[in-house]
């Protein structure tokens, strides 16, 4: 029985300045293009069932042009009768419940089931004369109310498969979050050997949790974070277990070049640097972030940004940033690294003692959040 897993497709994100002939943001496009690549392999291969692991849209209200390529593509699974189950992540659940779930519109697509009533719900299907029983957690309101979900599952023994389907951080040995302001987390025992698949979404990384839990990650980059990395699906035989492969998609290149320590380089050491790293790069249609570190002020007030900016005009996106060197002309000591600023604000509220340190938490998360998003979209 085979079965495809993906998740993160952030449908109705969009990023950057550089638009389309058309006038459409080109990483908007980017994004559909992916999701649509998946769908092409789903509708090729027809599996005998394909799981969304949450994040289909990037937000409450997406647009009505990210609405249209979800329905579109969804359509074609059902069209296939390839059983689609798709459950609703923290990008596209709504606070209030009046704001009404994106989801509902999904509700009378044959062979689609929608799983957004912020609560465990479990779907059953017979495939080729099996019993497919999979259990969904969808987004919930609170840490709380998601915990208490899980506690409800019952794996059932007459099914001849139990799949799991949730959206969250799990927290194992290393914690698997986003530092966004309303992920939920997900305990380790949750994942019990008890499932034969438990397919996750959150993280954007591929990742094997263990033997029978995956991330698929996110089908494209949504930050410079994730360079590096390949984005794709998974695809995976639940009656031969150790069959589960990682299928790419062809996705636009994003380069984060390592910082470059400029405290000890003249200027014209500086540009020939960034001139040597722009061509060993290739610019054209890729997305890259240049970093410059410890740059003594004087010296980079004489960068000329255009003259290089020029030089990677052919990127889709291309951005230089420079840190310049604290006026006392001490580097940050070693062996200190600044974390993002969401780990940063939450390693110093630890060392607090306010009462409503918890309530301060997610406020501020919910800030930064907010402000690197805009911080993102800006040239
Ligand atoms: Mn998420």
């Amino acid at each position: 029985m085979r079965i495809l897993h993906c998740a993160d497709t952030h449908l109705g994100y969009s990023a950057y300045k550089k638009v389309t002939a058309e006038g459409i943001n080109q990483r908007e496009i980017d994004i559909y293009d992916a999701f649509t690549q998946f769908i092409d392999y789903a509708v090729e291969t027809k599996p005998d069932l394909v799981l969304h692991a949450g994040d289909l849209f990037d937000s409450v209200r997406p647009t009505n042009r990210a609405i249209t390529v979800a329905v579109q593509q969804i359509l074609r699974l059902s069209q296939e009768n390839i059983p689609f189950i798709v459950i609703s992540g923290n990008h596209e659940t709504p606070k209030l419940k009046e704001t009404g779930n994106i989801f509902t519109i999904f509700e009378h697509l044959d062979h689609v089931y929608p799983i957004y009533n912020n609560r465990y719900e479990t779907v059953s299907l017979q495939i080729k004369d099996k019993t497919v029983l999979i259990h969904a957690i969808p987004q919930c309101q609170s840490p709380k109310e998601f915990e208490s979900n899980f506690k409800k599952i019952t794996v059932d023994t007459h099914a001849d498969f139990n799949l799991l389907l949730a959206h969250g951080a799990v927290a194992a040995v290393k914690e698997f979050k986003m530092n966004e302001f309303n992920e939920l987390f997900i305990p380790l025992h949750n994942l019990t050997e008890n499932f034969d698949y438990i397919a996750l979404g959150h993280y954007h990384l591929y990742t094997k949790l263990q033997r029978n839990a995956f991330y698929a990650g996110s089908t494209e980059h949504l930050s410079f974070t994730e360079t590096n990395t390949q984005k794709g699906f998974l695809e995976l035989d639940i009656e031969k277990e150790q069959i589960h492969r990682f299928v790419p998609l062809r996705v636009r290149v994003m380069v984060d070049v390592p910082p470059l320590d400029c405290s000890a380089l003249r200027i014209d050491q500086i540009i020939h640097k960034i001139k040597e790293t722009i061509h060993a790069i290739d610019p054209k249609g890729k997305i890259i972030r240049i970093r410059l570190e410890n740059i003594p002020a004087y010296i980079q007030r004489g960068v000329d940004y255009h003259q290089i900016r020029d030089l990677a005009k052919t990127a889709v996106h291309f951005e230089i940033k420079a840190t310049t060197l604290r006026t006392d002309q001490t580097p940050l000591s070693e062996g200190h690294t600044m974390k993002s600023l969401a780990d940063e604000f939450e390693k110093f509220l630890a060392t607090q003692e306010y009462q409503e340190k918890h309530m301060l938490l997610n406020l501020g998360l919910q800030y930064i959040h907010h402000h690197e998003e805009k911080e993102e979209k800006k040239p």
